[in-house]
This record gives C-alpha cells, sequence and structure tokens, in this order.
C-alpha cells in the first residue's frame, strides 16, 4: 500500500430524455419518453463511473422523479461524497444513509458510478466486484403494453420469431377486470404454450377485485401475477398469495431487505421483483435477494425501464444471484428509439449477456448524450 487515498472529486448530474418506440400504457400512466438522470463520480486520480437513475412517468411509479433524483444528488448528496475515500463505495453508501432518508433512486444511481469507477481502476467487471458471475447471460421477458390485443400480439409473434424473447409481461388493472381477462386470454391462446404470459397490476386492484381477477388470470393460462394490490397492502398480499393458484409477485412493495425479511416471514409473496433502485442499491438489492433465498422465496430481475447504464448494472448483480428462478425483464435500452451507448447490450436467444469489460462495461455515446441532454434552463414537461 502506497497510502495514497483515491478522492471522489466531482459529480455530474444530467436529465436526458429519450422517444420510446411506442406508447407504454401502465396501469397508472402512459409513457411516450423517458427521461435519465445520469450520474458521473469524477475522482482525483483521473477515473470515473458513471450511474442511472430513471423512473416511470416522473412522479407516477413512486416518490421520486429523475430533476427530483438530480436535485438531491446535487444539493444534498455532493457536498457529502466530495472528498471521501473513492475505493470504499460501502462507506460512502453509509455516510448517505447516516444523512440521507429514503431516495434510494438516487442513491442507487451513486452506488452504480461508485462501482463503475471502482471496476474500471481495478480492471474488474461489477460482476467480479459483486462476487463473481454464476451465468454469463440472463433471460429477459419483453413486456406488451401498447393498448392493443392485435397489436401485442403480432409485437409478440415477431419476438419469438426472432428469438429475442419467449415471455411475455402484460400491463394490465387500468381496464374492467373482464376486459383485461379477455385480453390475457387472447394473447395467450394465440401465443400457446410455448410463451410465458404473466401480468403486473401495478397496485391498482383492491383485494376484492384482486381475488377475483387472479383466479380469473389462473384460468386463462397467466403464469404470475405482479403487484396486485397497493404497496401498503401486505395483508392482502399475504392473503392473495395463501389462496392463489398461481404465484403472486412482490414489486413496489419491496423498497429494501428489511420490506423482504418482513414480507418473506408473512409469506406475503411466492415472488420478489428485484430493482436496484428500488431497493436503494446494487448490495441492498442482493440482500434482499438473499432474504428471499433463506425464505424459499423465488427471484425475478426487475427494472424500472432503464437506459443501458441502469440495465448493465442490474444486469451484473443478477448474474451472481445464486438462483433466478423468473429470469428477468432487463429489456429497458430496447423499449427506447436511441441507443445511448457507444455498443449496445446485446439481445439474442433469449437472453441478454453480461457485458465483460472493466466496470458496467459500457461507454456513454457522447454525441448521443449532447443531442438528448435536457437543456438546463429549459424546463420539459412530460
Ligand atoms: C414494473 O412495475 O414492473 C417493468 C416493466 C415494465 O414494462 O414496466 C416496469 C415497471
Ligand atoms: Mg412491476
Amino acid at each position: 500500500d502506497d497510502g495514497v487515498v483515491i478522492k471522489i472529486e466531482k459529480i455530474d448530474t444530467y436529465l436526458v430524455d429519450l422517444p420510446t418506440i411506442r406508447p407504454h400504457i401502465l396501469s397508472m400512466t402512459t409513457i411516450s419518453r423517458q427521461t435519465l438522470a445520469v450520474v458521473e463520480i469524477h475522482c482525483d486520480d483521473g477515473s470515473m463511473g458513471i450511474g442511472e437513475g430513471t423512473t416511470i412517468g416522473g412522479l407516477a411509479y413512486g416518490p421520486e422523479s429523475p430533476e427530483g433524483i438530480k436535485l438531491a444528488i446535487d444539493t444534498y448528496f455532493a457536498p457529502l461524497l466530495i472528498g471521501c475515500d473513492a475505493d470504499r463505495p460501502a462507506a460512502a453508501m453509509a455516510l448517505l444513509d447516516r444523512h440521507i432518508v429514503g431516495n434510494h433512486f438516487a442513491k442507487n444511481a451513486i452506488e452504480t458510478a461508485l462501482l463503475d469507477a471502482l471496476g474500471r481502476r481495478l480492471g474488474l467487471s461489477l460482476s467480479m466486484l459483486l462476487g463473481g458471475q454464476v451465468r454469463d447471460s440472463v433471460p429477459v421477458l419483453w413486456t406488451l403494453a401498447s393498448g392493443d390485443t392485435g397489436r401485442d400480439i403480432d409485437e409478440a409473434a415477431e419476438m419469438v420469431a426472432r428469438r429475442r424473447h419467449n415471455a411475455f409481461k402484460l400491463k394490465i388493472g387500468k381496464r374492467p377486470v373482464a376486459e383485461d381477462v379477455a385480453h390475457v386470454a387472447a394473447i395467450k391462446r394465440a401465443l400457446g404454450d410455448a410463451v410465458s404470459i404473466r401480468v403486473d397490476i401495478n397496485q391498482a386492484w383492491d383485494e376484492p377485485t384482486a381475488r377475483e381477477g387472479i383466479a380469473r388470470l389462473a384460468d386463462a393460462g397467466a403464469d404470475l401475477v405482479e403487484q396486485p394490490v397497493p404497496a401498503w397492502n401486505r395483508g392482502a398480499m399475504r392473503r392473495l398469495t395463501a389462496e392463489a393458484r398461481i404465484p403472486i409477485m412482490a414489486d413496489e412493495a419491496l423498497r429494501g431487505p428489511a420490506d423482504g425479511f418482513d414480507f418473506a416471514a408473512q409469506a406475503a409473496a411466492h415472488i420478489f421483483s428485484i430493482k436496484p433502485a428500488q431497493a436503494g442499491g446494487l448490495f441492498a438489492a442482493g440482500k434482499l435477494a438473499a432474504i428471499a433465498g433463506a425464505a424459499g422465496v423465488a427471484v425475478y430481475g426487475g427494472t424500472m425501464l432503464e437506459a443501458g447504464i441502469g440495465t448493465a448494472a442490474a444486469a451484473h448483480l443478477c448474474a451472481t444471484l445464486p438462483r433466478l428462478e423468473w429470469g428477468t425483464e432487463l429489456f429497458g435500452p430496447l423499449l427506447l428509439t436511441e441507443e445511448i451507448l457507444t455498443a449496445p447490450l446485446a439481445y439474442h436467444d433469449f437472453a441478454l449477456d453480461i457485458p465483460d469489460a472493466p466496470g458496467l462495461g459500457i461507454h456513454l455515446d457522447p454525441d448521443k448524450i449532447a443531442r438528448f441532454r435536457r437543456d438546463r434552463t429549459r424546463s420539459a414537461p412530460l
């Protein structure tokens, strides 16, 4: 040890607005673009790392927005982090946790950037820093959310033919249960048994609606139901999990290891959606997965529809998990019209390859960033 400490010198944040390939309809909002809060951490040895904080529909999904993530990092995170030892991401995260409540998406973006910088300095990939890969690629499903049954069937058939996806998640909960179930049943009938159909309600149902809806979805051939009731309603999740004929997945309800522990103790879900942003970081998400493993709960690699940075980070984590029973939905970059990486993430044979260059193993395309970066003086409405 030569005694030289590498310090965090500067943190840059900026917003990037990227259009989606089609409107993406969820129970609580419809998105036609994604906004990324990109974080760059620069260290005093010249090394740097990047992270991403992306939400769905501004504040429609959860308590953080891209604009808020940028504000929180610029105003509150950066002053705490400047001067910290860049080789100690865990110490930096502990400092943040002592002084900043919540703000999990922002914390995850920062931790990702710290690990990316550390990995680049050491010549190790993020998955190596997280313990090493158990698999070289992860299965990736696609979300059908055009709002039109026929269009969804065509979209899915094309994905299967191209060997890009063979599992699909349907976003429902916006329309009456009978209509939603008819939509799911029609898609399942058209695609057949070789294809897995799952649904995400995004908290839209109350308990009696969920009870009826889940039974009808089981009859329609759906393989799992994600977050049918509001995140706060653990009692309903426990009762529905005990009764359901198909597995129930918790998503929005899991904001880190403590929620996971309580869910596991109450047997309130069969599957946990593991999302680094929602958990408050990659290590927190790994702990959530470990709790699932200890409790016999299955895991799934969830997404906040991040672009290439957040998607690569989550893929590295998912590659290290001993069990990944339900695969992942790490397709975010494929929903966007623009590629912001110099080399896109590689999707083929129903899976995503884990990048193996140091850190996240990705690089931002400066021209694309310059083109889609939000003008700092203009406020762009959703
Ligand atoms: C969610 O709730 O899981 C994931 C896929 C998708 O289309 O939306 C997200 C968020
Ligand atoms: Mg979900």
